[in-house]
């Protein structure tokens, strides 16, 4: 009888466990910011309310596709950081979901205006304007002439010395194609991309990738978000940053709820949380030098000043609408990628 009670007092236990473990509170966080900065999101968020979450870090194309994919059984909940032109394609195509947070009222009116054009099912983290930045040792050592202006790239004698991502996979390289349309024209943008595709050595997966190779020596110019560039300069590496002559396109960094998220009330926790000044202040510590879009929280000493720069006014909601992408990204594609270099 003794046994028996112990048994089952056993299994009891056993069984409690168990379902407590099953309503762990849980988070599966997509996330298209640098590795560092979102393993920091990650645990601290984890710190902060003992949910666990589990982070997978992927471009900003490449975790829309990822999204778009999985909408008949969606996998993630949340997804934090990465351009915000596919965030608002994924609000247009209904891959994510409407929700007002009560930190709205302490962002920026850019980041608010995000939200709005994308009926709330977005919302705008931070900013950073797009530039390129240059190796000045490889430069120097090669003897070629301090680039200042986007034209500057065309010129034959910086034939293999120009890195940026694909712009399917990378918000940034997306951004440069929807910027330099806005910049010439679009006959003219395109004629500036194939002019440029001659001088790529290499057309990476990730937007940051042009400038950590130029750090370390591996490549000479990253075509980048200008907030990239000084990241690599502060860390030590001999890397010049240049807000491009013209005038450049600009970023509205972006967070959503996926549709059908399976632990949405989680999602809500983390997107309110990430809306704080406290989540926000953590970029500080990765030397993550964008904009932030909570009023109160800290802006680096490093961090490119947007005032100084020369801004156009970027049409996101053109350029982030779902047909708008898909054809330039088609066109790019068809007419440029596929040029002899
Ligand atoms: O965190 C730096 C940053 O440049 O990364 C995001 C970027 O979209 C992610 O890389 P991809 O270009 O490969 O998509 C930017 O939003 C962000 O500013």
């Amino acid at each position: 009888m003794k046994n028996l009670t112990t048994t089952l007092a056993g299994s009891l236990i056993a069984f409690a466990a168990s379902l407590s473990a099953a309503q762990a509170e849980k988070l599966t966080f997509y996330c298209s910011a640098q590795e560092d900065w979102c393993q920091l999101m990650a645990r601290s968020f984890e710190d902060a309310t003992g949910i666990d979450v589990n982070m997978t870090r992927k471009s900003s194309g490449e975790t829309f596709a990822q999204i778009r994919a999985e909408s008949s059984n969606p996998k993630g909940d949340v997804w934090w950081g990465g351009t915000g032109d596919p965030h608002l394609q994924a609000a247009e195509e209904g891959l994510t979901m409407e929700y007002v947070s009560p930190m709205r009222d302490q962002l920026h009116d850019w980041a608010i205006s995000q939200a709005e054009s994308a009926g709330n099912k977005t919302i705008g983290i931070y900013s950073g304007a797009l530039g390129y930045g240059y190796n000045s040792d490889l430069l120097a050592a090669n003897s070629l002439p301090e680039p200042a202006c986007w034209k500057d790239l065309l010129k034959p004698e910086y034939k293999g010395h120009v890195q940026m991502a694909n712009p399917n996979s990378s918000g940034t390289a997306y951004t440069t194609l929807a910027s330099m349309v806005q910049i010439f024209g679009e006959d003219d943008g395109f004629k500036f991309m194939k002019g440029l595709h001659s001088n790529i050595n290499q057309y990476t997966k990730s937007g940051s990738a042009p400038i950590k190779a130029a750090g370390r020596g591996e490549n000479t110019i990253g075509i980048v978000f200008m907030h990239d560039a000084v990241k690599q300069a502060v860390s030590g590496f001999p890397v010049k940053v240049v807000a491009p002559c013209e005038g450049t396109g600009y970023e509205i960094g972006s967070m959503s709820i996926i549709d059908g998220a399976r632990n949405e009330e989680e999602a809500k926790k983390f997107y309110d949380w990430a809306l704080s000044p406290e989540a926000q202040n953590l970029a500080l510590e990765v030397n993550a030098f964008q904009v932030p879009s909570n009023k109160n929280a800290e802006t680096s000493e490093s961090a490119p000043d947007m005032s100084q720069i020369k801004l156009i006014d970027y049409d996101f909601k053109k350029y982030g609408s779902s047909d708008e992408r898909k054809r330039l990204l088609q066109k790019w594609d068809e007419e440029v990628s596929v040029l002899p270099q």
